[in-house]
C-alpha cells in the first residue's frame, strides 16, 4: 500500500491544487506536530504526572485540568515562532496572544480548544484537540492584531481540523477541498493517510446528546427527541440508537465515520444558555461536517453564518445528518 503522508499530502495540495499558501501549509503542520507532542503526554497519565485538576480556572469559569495547561502551552510555543502568525486565540486563555517583536508575523490566525473533553482525560477516555485558521483581515501585520480581527464568521475560514487521541491518534483535516484522515504511525512518527474523502453516511439512525439537561431542552429539541425515542412506534417509524462521549471531538468524529446527529442545543442554563464556543469548536466542526456531506446548524441557521460577536461566544449546535439536521432546525424555526 502507498503511504502519504501529511506532509506530501500538504506539498501536493499546494503545488497541484493551488489552494494551500506555503505559510499556511507550514501552519497546519506545525499544529499537526504539537498535536503529536499533545498525545504523547495525554497517553503517558498518572505516569507523566498529567492527570488531576488545577487550583486555577480559565477565562469560562471552569477549573483546568493539567492537561488543558500543558497542551495549551505545547500549542503555543509551537505557533510563535514560525513566522506564519498574526496571533493566536485559546480556549484556555481570557484574551488574544499576538506574536512576541522578537519573531516574525504572518497573516493567520489560529484558535483552538487544546483539549476538548477534558472530563474524560482522568478515566481514560477519548479526548481532543480543535483548531481553526483565519486569514487576518487587510493590514495585518503591518498593524498590531485586535481581538475583533478574530471575530470573522465561520465561512471565512481557511482550514480546520482536530486531533482525537483514542485507541489511535488521528488527525482529521480541510482546507476547503474535502476531509482528510491521517493516523499517527508512532514507530516512525509520522501522520499516514488513512481516509482521502471522508464522506459521513447519510440516513444512519443515531443520536447524540446529553440526555440529563432535558428539562432545559428547547420545545423543538423535546418533540425532535421524542419522537426518535418512540422509535417504531413514533412517527419516524424506525428505531433509533443514542452514544454520548462528552467530547465534542470523540463524538463528532463518530459521526462523520458512522452517520447520525450530534447536538448540545441552546437550552435555559446561564451563561449564554448553550454549552459549547463558537470559534473554536462549532465552527471549526462544521466546516469538517459540510465538507463531508453533512449540516451544521445552532438549531435555526447554519453555524458558519452566525456572527460572531465574543472570542469565547457560546452558540448552540446540531450537527451531522443533512436531513435529520434540517428537521430538528425547521422544528426550531416553528417557534
Ligand atoms: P469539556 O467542557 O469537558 O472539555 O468543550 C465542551 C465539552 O467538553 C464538549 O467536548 C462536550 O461535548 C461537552 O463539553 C460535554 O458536556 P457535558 O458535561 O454536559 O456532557
Amino acid at each position: 500500500m502507498k503511504r502519504i503522508t501529511l506532509t506530501r499530502f500538504l506539498i501536493e495540495q499546494q503545488r497541484n491544487e493551488k489552494v494551500l499558501p506555503g505559510e499556511l501549509r507550514l501552519l497546519i503542520e506545525i499544529v499537526a506536530r504539537a498535536c503529536k507532542t499533545i498525545s504523547h503526554a495525554v497517553s503517558k497519565g498518572a505516569l507523566g504526572e498529567v492527570l488531576g485538576s488545577l487550583d486555577s480556572e480559565n477565562v469560562q469559569g471552569e477549573v483546568q485540568k493539567k492537561l488543558d495547561v500543558i497542551a495549551n502551552e505545547l500549542l503555543l510555543e509551537a505557533n510563535e515562532w514560525g513566522g506564519h502568525l498574526a496571533a493566536l486565540a485559546s480556549e484556555e486563555m481570557a484574551t488574544i496572544h499576538r506574536i512576541p517583536n522578537r519573531y516574525p508575523k504572518g497573516e493567520y490566525l489560529l484558535l483552538y480548544d487544546p483539549i476538548d473533553g477534558s472530563s474524560n482525560i482522568d478515566v481514560d477516555l477519548s479526548v481532543g484537540t480543535i483548531f481553526s485558521v483565519l486569514k487576518a483581515p487587510e493590514g495585518v501585520p503591518g498593524r498590531e492584531v485586535m481581538e475583533e480581527d478574530f471575530l470573522q464568521k465561520g465561512r471565512q475560514q481557511v482550514a480546520a481540523g482536530y486531533a482525537i487521541y483514542g485507541p489511535q491518534t488521528i488527525l482529521v483535516l480541510t482546507v476547503g477541498t474535502g476531509v482528510y484522515e491521517f493516523t499517527l504511525d508512532r514507530e516512525v512518527g509520522s501522520w499516514i493517510m488513512t481516509d482521502a474523502n471522508m464522506t459521513m453516511p447519510q440516513g444512519k439512525c443515531e443520536f447524540a446528546i446529553n440526555m440529563s439537561n432535558r428539562r432545559q431542552w428547547s420545545p423543538a429539541v423535546v418533540r425532535y427527541i421524542e419522537e426518535r425515542v418512540e422509535g417504531t412506534a413514533g412517527p419516524c417509524g424506525k428505531d433509533y440508537n443514542m452514544r454520548w462521549t462528552a467530547s465534542m471531538v470523540a463524538d463528532v468524529h463518530r459521526i462523520l465515520k458512522r452517520g447520525g446527529i450530534f447536538m448540545y442545543p441552546y437550552d435555559h442554563r446561564t451563561p449564554g444558555k448553550a454549552r459549547l464556543r463558537l470559534m473554536y469548536e462549532a465552527n471549526p466542526m462544521s466546516f469538517l461536517v459540510e465538507q463531508a456531506g453533512g449540516a451544521a446548524t445552532d438549531g435555526f441557521i447554519p453555524i458558519m453564518d452566525v456572527e460572531p460577536t465574543g472570542l469565547h461566544q457560546r452558540v448552540g449546535v446540531v450537527l451531522g445528518d443533512k436531513a435529520e439536521v434540517e428537521t430538528l432546525t425547521a422544528y426550531g424555526n416553528a417557534h
